[in-house]
């Protein structure tokens, strides 16, 4: 029944909104300078995810204790260069890194991130952060830490002059502005059968089912090539003016953008979390994509300890912009979306990816069922606190309280 969720600044599940805006209207002279209060034997800690330790530490607590899917087969494993990159976007803050540790031992027990993240709801500048990576060691669960480590974090924000949020996760909650399914499009199918990600449909063979999936070793997209720094003001205004269609989306400083698309451009192309490629034309940059490596850790199987997974990230292409009738400008985006993203799974298996995933909204949809993606059993609900909205349209749930 929600004890927590209904002391919130979030709607009830199924309100009518009318009106779009803040719920609760505060300032930072409203807002406690003293962290919560923990129970005797626990202690708040900052984590300093440019030490090398302290990043171990968050590793360690989400790779045996974070999201896992509904039969725990698989558990997310977010890798220290990964954290890196997901949890230091410009102006990142280290209080934001909420660490529960227990006193005696030093252990971290528990973990919440805040990073800034303005958003554009319906084009209204909406200052906000977007909140991540809650978890609490497995042996202390449900033991009600969960709200603590949240009222926390939306304290060291508020403290900051930011009284809105972004969240996602897989439970319902009062109340989703937004829902999609995830898809996925197996890439080494064998793989996936044989450490159960994947089902063999009735009256079809193993072989029918690697056939089916095959892709080419080499993509044939004129012009495609690994993103450049020298590139980046072009994807800046290509990504702009495609997004503003939009209706909930991140408003980006340059800064930001550059990070999610390139903030890990130290690493070696084999080490890095989020790979970026344009499609150039006569020195025009035509059409972007990205895509984040995020493998499962494959729980209790003798012969695979990981799963490869690339999930879709930004993309953005000038294909519709010049027409003016929809149904065509429709037609030529899903055209170019299909060859683009049919790129990204070619280069996604030459990375060693064995399944693409992708959320079931935006423009997604015009290119999963050419390229062969499939439904998932996974939903992913979308969260913004502090804030009324009527539902976010190209989502699942379009047609609901709207
Ligand atoms: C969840 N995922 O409903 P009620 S996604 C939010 N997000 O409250 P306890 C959650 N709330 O129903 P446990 C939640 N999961 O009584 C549960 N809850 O109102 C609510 N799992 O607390 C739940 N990571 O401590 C209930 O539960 C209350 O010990 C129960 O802890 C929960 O990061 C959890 O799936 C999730 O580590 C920490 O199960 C634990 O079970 C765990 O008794 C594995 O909590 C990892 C996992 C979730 C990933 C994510 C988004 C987090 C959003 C948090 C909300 C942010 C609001 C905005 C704040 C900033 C505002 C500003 C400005
Ligand atoms: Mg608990």
């Amino acid at each position: 029944d929600y004890k927590f969720w209904k002391t919130q600044p979030v709607p009830d599940l199924n309100e009518k909104i009318t009106e779009e805006g803040p719920i609760e209207q505060k300032t930072v002279a409203d807002i406690s300078i003293q962290p919560y209060p923990l129970l005797k034997e626990f202690e708040w800690a900052d984590l300093d995810l440019n030490n090398v330790e302290d990043r171990d530490e968050v590793f360690k607590l989400l790779y045996e204790n974070y999201v896992e899917d509904a039969d725990s087969t698989f558990r997310f494993k977010y890798s220290s260069e990964f954290l890196d990159w997901a949890l230091k976007p410009p102006g990142y803050k280290k209080e934001w890194h909420v660490g529960v540790r227990v006193k005696a031992s030093g252990r971290l027990i528990g973990f919440i991130a805040g990073t800034p993240a303005d958003l554009q709801v319906r084009s209204k500048p909406v200052k906000a952060v977007e909140i991540n990576f809650i978890c609490v060691h497995k042996k202390l669960r449900s033991k009600r830490l969960a709200p603590i480590l949240i009222k926390e974090v939306t304290r060291r924000v508020n403290l900051q002059g930011i009284f809105q949020a972004l969240y996602t996760a897989g439970v319902v909650l009062p109340s989703p502005v937004s829902v999609a399914r995830y898809n996925h499009r197996p890439i080494n199918w064998g793989k996936l059968h044989d450490v159960g990600f994947s089902y063999l449909p009735d009256n079809v063979t193993k072989t029918q089912m690697i056939a089916k999936y095959t892709l080419r070793n080499e993509g044939k997209l004129k012009n495609l090539r690994r993103a450049e720094l020298k590139d980046f003001d072009q994807v800046f205004t290509l990504l702009t003016k495609f997004q503003s269609k939009y209706e909930l989306i991140q408003d980006f400083t340059r800064d930001e953008l550059k990070h999610w698309l390139f903030g890990d451009n130290t690493l070696s192309n084999d080490k890095k979390v989020v790979h970026t490629f344009v499609v150039e034309e006569n020195d025009r940059i035509t059409d972007f994509f990205s895509f984040y490596l995020l493998p499962f850790t494959i729980l209790d199987n003798p012969a695979h300890n990981e799963l490869g997974i690339a999930y879709l990230f930004y993309y953005a292409s000038d294909a519709e912009f010049d027409e003016s009738d929809s149904a065509k400008a429709q037609a030529l985006l899903k055209k170019r979306l299909t060859d683009l993203i049919g790129e990204a799974l070619i280069i996604a298996k030459s990375l060693g990816v064995d399944v693409f995933n992708c959320v079931s909204c935006q423009d997604n949809n015009l290119f999963l069922q050419d390229l062969k993606f499939g439904e998932g059993d996974g939903i992913l609900n979308y969260y913004l606190f502090n804030y009324k909205s009527r539902i976010i349209s190209g989502g699942l749930d379009d047609d609901k309280h709207v």
